[in-house]
């Protein structure tokens, strides 16, 4: 790697030297001098030439290209032009001065110097396909633990050994983790899964009670609708995994939408209810009226990609309609409070978060314009983009003693005090600030291509700061596992708690962590940020924090019989096992680490937008399906 990149820097410096010796002879006395010449002046000009044209077409290239890199190579985008040959080696030397460098933060020209990026590092290393193949191998252990004693349940409860239908009885661990085995190239999980899907899901849309709205949206429709494009669906029935013919997963997704539709067209406003009673095809409102706002908004990544594959605009259409009304309504710098009224189209309350019930809004509102750039839909980036300047200005604020920035709460909003208390669902944030600012391709290159602008930057700053505050909410603990929820002291207030036990963190005296918050329902945020992070930034670190936090749920939430397990208490060791896995262990956090030790061009963060709950898919570059 220091090879190449010396050989790079001396043909660079080569061209300098002859550019320097051709400008001189063009432009200097010894232009005139040329004029009259002797023959011995002008044989040293062609000696001259001769010699950089030598240099220029036979300079070899030090670095081999793996299959891995080629195929980066391939999506270099425009502007990234390769000298593949000494032609156009030669015709980039008479090419006028490159463009000026990319508008950079001050901080930023620190941070680039001090960072090089080697081609293709990031697919290539035993030691990470290794790591790779250890996710892998916890998958299978999961889902056999699933298989054998919960089959068509909802979730696992290991230590019991049996199932429990927590989300309304469709089999919800089937369908959240039927896509990480096709990613995984788990054939024999994905015709399992598969087969399942094709016998039972019908009878069970048909003839199942009440689930929730969002849930299902999330887990279900997005499981089957991710399912049938990495099965193969768009390419015409070209099946690419085993199991079932890719359609069944679309008739079983649209089957599904066509019920939960009628949550919003129940609902007398554009906020559709919180629940479907699915065999009577009717809608609800959740006890007490209100809807989540982060419910309510994060329907319209599945419900888009649906009109999209059946070519039926009615599902894009009454999901758009929530994120359109919500254009209209007062907001705090962008911000939004957690519950909305089906009933009067408002907000309701004044708390301001972006844990639990605010979170996945703001996530949305970048990844449904992300999937639909084609479609020019500006006002969701507008929102975005307030938004996170809201976030900055009102919610972000450093520990004390150590400085870890974190995002806080608003409980009785923005005229009421401030609480500095971040849930770990906050931790997806760092991975959507990323995403936002590079949209997807790395830092490096959108560098570049002079795409980021200063607030970009600002944003994939704050995101870094943040995804490390995250990975720390593991390390201070004993057992190297986030608890549910953190407190940060600041300056005049510390909010009480015990620290997480891990004395030889630095951050120790930084964070609390109150007795009902110590639990770890084996969530994925952390991870899902460290992933987004490491594609965007490249940055072997975060693989690192990655692998750190697989072998603590290796260690403390393994069950042998088969299956993880959410914990009660990181924060002392043993820890007390829960007796339940949450389905998107499968659907999500296995996924993304497994995805994070691996080829960065599995899964591409410009080509596919994941779905809160981790479900990829493509980003549509037509408004309609052609
Ligand atoms: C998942 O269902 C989704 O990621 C959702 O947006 C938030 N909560 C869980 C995982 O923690």
């Amino acid at each position: 790697m220091i090879l190449a990149r010396n050989a790079r820097l001396s043909k660079v410096s080569m061209c300098c030297f002859l550019q320097v010796i051709s400008q001189t002879l063009v432009t200097s006395n010894m232009k005139r001098d040329c004029a009259k010449c002797s023959m011995g002046k002008f044989l040293v000009l062609l000696l001259f030439c001769g010699l950089g044209y030598l240099m220029l077409t036979h300079t070899s290239t030090t670095h081999s290209v793996s299959g891995g890199q080629e195929k980066d190579s391939n999506r270099l985008k425009d502007g990234d032009e390769l000298i593949t040959d000494g032609t156009s080696r030669l015709r980039r030397f008479w090419r006028k001065p490159p463009r000026l460098p990319p508008r950079l933060s001050p901080d930023e020209i620190g941070n680039v110097n001090k960072s090089v990026h080697v081609p293709g590092k990031l697919n290539t290393g035993s030691k990470w396909i290794d790591r790779q193949h250890s996710v892998k191998k916890a998958f299978s252990h999961a889902w056999s633990g699933y298989k054998n004693h919960a089959m068509g349940f909802d979730e696992l409860m290991p230590l019991s050994q049996r199932g429990m239908d927590g989300l309304g009885g469709l089999g919800a661990t089937v369908v959240d983790a039927l896509d990480t085995a096709m990613i995984m190239g788990l054939d024999e999980v994905v015709s399992e899964a598969g087969s399942w899907v094709e016998t039972h899901l019908p009878e069970r849309i048909n003839q199942k009670g009440q689930v929730n709205l969002f849930e299902t949206t999330i887990r279900i429709l997005g499981g089957l609708l991710s399912a049938y494009h990495l099965s193969g669906g768009e390419q015409g029935g070209n099946q690419t995994h085993k199991g079932p013919k890719p359609i069944i997963y679309l008739e079983n997704a649209r089957s599904l939408a066509d019920r939960l539709l009628t949550a919003f067209t129940s609902s007398p406003t554009a906020i559709p209810f919180s629940d479907v009673i699915l065999r009577d095809q009717s809608a609800q409102p959740a006890p007490g009226g209100l809807s989540s706002t982060s419910e309510v908004s994060t329907l319209q990544l599945e419900f888009n990609y649906l009109s999209f594959l059946t070519g039926d605009s009615k599902y894009s259409l009454e999901s758009m309609k929530v994120l359109e009304h919500m254009k209209t309504l007062p907001k705090v710098k962008g911000l939004v409070p957690i519950y909305i009224s089906p009933h009067s189209g408002e907000f309701s309350g004044d708390t301001i978060r972006l844990g639990s019930r605010g979170d996945s809004y703001y996530e949305y509102l970048i990844k449904v314009w992300l999937q639909n750039r084609a479609s020019n839909w500006t006002y969701l980036y507008e929102m975005y983009d307030e938004a996170m300047k809201g976030v900055k200005h009102l919610l972000v604020q450093k520990s004390i003693p150590n400085g870890l920035l974190f995002v806080g709460e608003l409980p009785y909003g923005p005229k009421g005090s401030f609480s500095p208390k971040m849930d770990h669902l906050v931790c997806f944030l760092p991975g959507t600030l990323a995403l936002g600012a590079t949209k997807g391709i790395t830092k490096e290159e959108a560098m570049k291509r002079n795409l980021l602008t200063f607030e970009d930057l600002e944003n994939l700053k704050l995101a870094e700061d943040l995804v490390k505050t995250c990975f720390e909410m593991y390390s201070v603990t004993s057992t190297g596992l986030a608890p549910e929820i953190a407190y940060f002291n600041i300056e005049g207030n510390s909010e009480g708690g015990l620290d997480g036990g891990n004395k030889s963190s630095e951050y120790v005296n930084d964070i609390s962590i109150k007795h009902a918050d110590r639990h770890n329902l084996l969530r994925p945020e952390t991870v899902e940020s460290l992933f987004v992070l490491y594609r965007i930034t490249e940055d072997p670190k975060y693989r690192e924090w990655g692998w750190e936090i697989f072998e603590a749920f290796e260690k403390y939430t393994k069950v042998d019989s088969g299956g993880y397990s959410s914990l009660d208490d990181v924060t002392v060791i043993p820890p007390h096992k829960r007796d339940k896995m949450e389905t998107f262990f499968l659907g999500e956090t296995l996924k993304y680490l497994y995805l994070l030790f691996g080829d960065s061009n599995l899964i591409p963060l410009d080509e596919f937008v994941f779905n809160t709950e981790a479900h990829p898919f493509p980003i549509q570059r037509t408004t309609k399906r052609e």
